[in-house]
């Protein structure tokens, strides 16, 4: 039978399986697999929701953030053919395109004109660009930038570029994979990269790996790429594509992969944590990894990193679930998430992800009305005015996909925050037109 739960009525969840998860939640404790499990499973979605907006009202009470940026896909040419993806194209195809630095300095005096805080680049595994493409891309930017005066961060390539990027630089070796990444990484920083995007993290599982981007980097080189970002003082994002092969046990073991990565960050920053806790079931004793503490933010006046005020670098900052669109992809036949899904989940990754300081609802994935909704139950943080998107198109929208400051700001005052602008690392702007300060 439906359980229903209103919070205007009651006090606790409607399902008993959800009140030690709830006292867990309120204590600040870290949630067992199996308890990310009944999160999903339970037919009381309203207090997952509830609970994971307590934690949210905890972190960034009264508030909820957006940011203004520009999205640039500089190639779809990309050697892999991932089942999901609509995106990629073959070099000699119709609708490939690679652009070349004139295109993208104009994107990045568009960017400036328009205020943007972060361009966010992205691309295809190109198999014919040589390496010296990739730096010459981001100096390109940085000189625009710089030369506007301007302080916008250049958030660019996901983890599986810059495993490509190590190949193709001749800088990659099988025994010693952190090497060729840390030398992309640092050249890319020297070059003026900001931060690492989320993208290309998939389900971090093997079977699902095999089944739909077989080809694609196993979650050990992802996460290898997001380690060596930290440890070179960037900060990065997340994020988990869901509702297409995988199972939700799958997603569960994603995010507990994601948390002990992040562990793992804020232990080089001093944090400290609970060495006694172990959480795991035997369904998931495959994940052996307990050399790091589980280090918690969740509980009430934890101290979250911050770039400005503690000057903290080297962290995940945001989880961004992201549903699954079907439309032109090799898996077209399967429906993709339902709206209680993609609340769900938002949800679920918001409590597991006790060590994430944001959970992020990227509007043009989830839509905006969705996105408004995800504000009350569990993320703080609405990505972004974009511009220009290519990856997916909602209802198949051409690719001018973008929203203003006004719409984002309605949308979270409607939902009861005050709407605080925020630059990539999450620090507040002070804007006066397209002139910005953070602080
Ligand atoms: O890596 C590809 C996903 C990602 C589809 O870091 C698809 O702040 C759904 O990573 N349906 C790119 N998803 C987007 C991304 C992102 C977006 C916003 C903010 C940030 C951030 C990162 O989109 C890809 C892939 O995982 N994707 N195809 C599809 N058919």
């Amino acid at each position: 039978m439906l359980q229903t739960a209103n919070p205007m009525l009651r006090s606790g969840p409607a399902d008993p399986a959800l009140v030690p998860i709830r006292e867990k939640v309120l204590a600040g404790q870290r949630l067992t697999l199996d308890e990310g499990m009944t999160l999903y499973t339970t037919s009381d979605i309203w207090s997952v929701c509830e609970l994971a907006n307590l934690v949210r009202d905890r972190l960034h009470p009264g508030v909820a953030y957006y940011n203004i940026n520009r999205h640039l896909n500089y190639s779809n040419v990309c050697a892999l053919s991932c089942k999901f993806c609509e995106f990629y194209r073959k070099k000699d195809e119709d609708g490939a395109y690679t652009r070349d630095l004139d295109y993208i300095r104009e994107e990045a005096h568009k960017a400036i004109e328009s205020g943007a805080t972060e361009m966010h680049i992205v691309g295809g595994l190109h198999p014919y660009l040589p390496w010296d493409y990739y730096p010459d891309m981001v100096r390109a930017i940085r000189e625009v930038v710089d030369s506007a005066g301007s302080n916008l961060n250049i958030k660019a390539f996901t983890a599986v570029e810059i495993v490509h990027l190590a190949k193709i630089a001749k800088r990659f070796k099988r025994d010693d994979r952190k090497a060729g990444i840390r030398w992309v990484i640092q050249e890319l920083k020297d070059a003026g990269l900001g931060s690492i995007p989320g993208g290309g993290a998939e389900v971090f599982d093997d079977r699902v790996h095999d089944k739909a981007y077989k080809g694609k980097i196993r979650h050990d080189a992802w996460l290898d790429v997001h380690t060596v970002a930290h440890e070179l003082g960037l900060n990065s994002n997340c994020t988990m594509l869901y509702g297409h092969i995988e199972e939700r046990p799958e997603r569960i073991v994603h995010m507990d992969m994601l948390r002990r990565a992040q562990d793992q960050a804020l232990a080089r920053l001093g944090y400290t944590g609970d060495s006694n806790w172990n959480a795991y079931s035997d369904e998931y004793d495959a994940i052996d990894d307990n050399s790091v503490d589980a280090i918690t933010l969740t509980g009430e006046g934890a101290k979250l990193p911050h770039p400005g005020m503690n000057k903290d670098a080297g962290y995940f900052q945001t989880i961004i679930p992201l549903p699954f669109f079907p439309d032109g992809s090799e898996l077209e036949h399967l429906y993709g998430p339902s709206g209680l899904e993609n609340l769900r989940t938002l949800a679920v990754a918001r409590l597991m992800l006790d060590n994430f300081p944001h959970a992020k609802s990227f509007w043009i994935m989830q839509t905006l009305p969705m996105s408004q909704l995800m504000l009350k139950a569990g993320a703080d943080d609405i990505d972004g005015t974009v511009v220009w998107y290519d990856i997916t198109k909602v209802g198949g929208q051409s690719t001018h996909q973008e929203t203003s400051v006004w719409d984002l700001q309605r949308a979270i005052r409607e939902a009861g925050y005050e709407p605080v602008e925020r630059d990539t690392l999450y620090r507040r702007v002070e804007r006066d037109g397209n002139k910005w300060r953070t602080r």
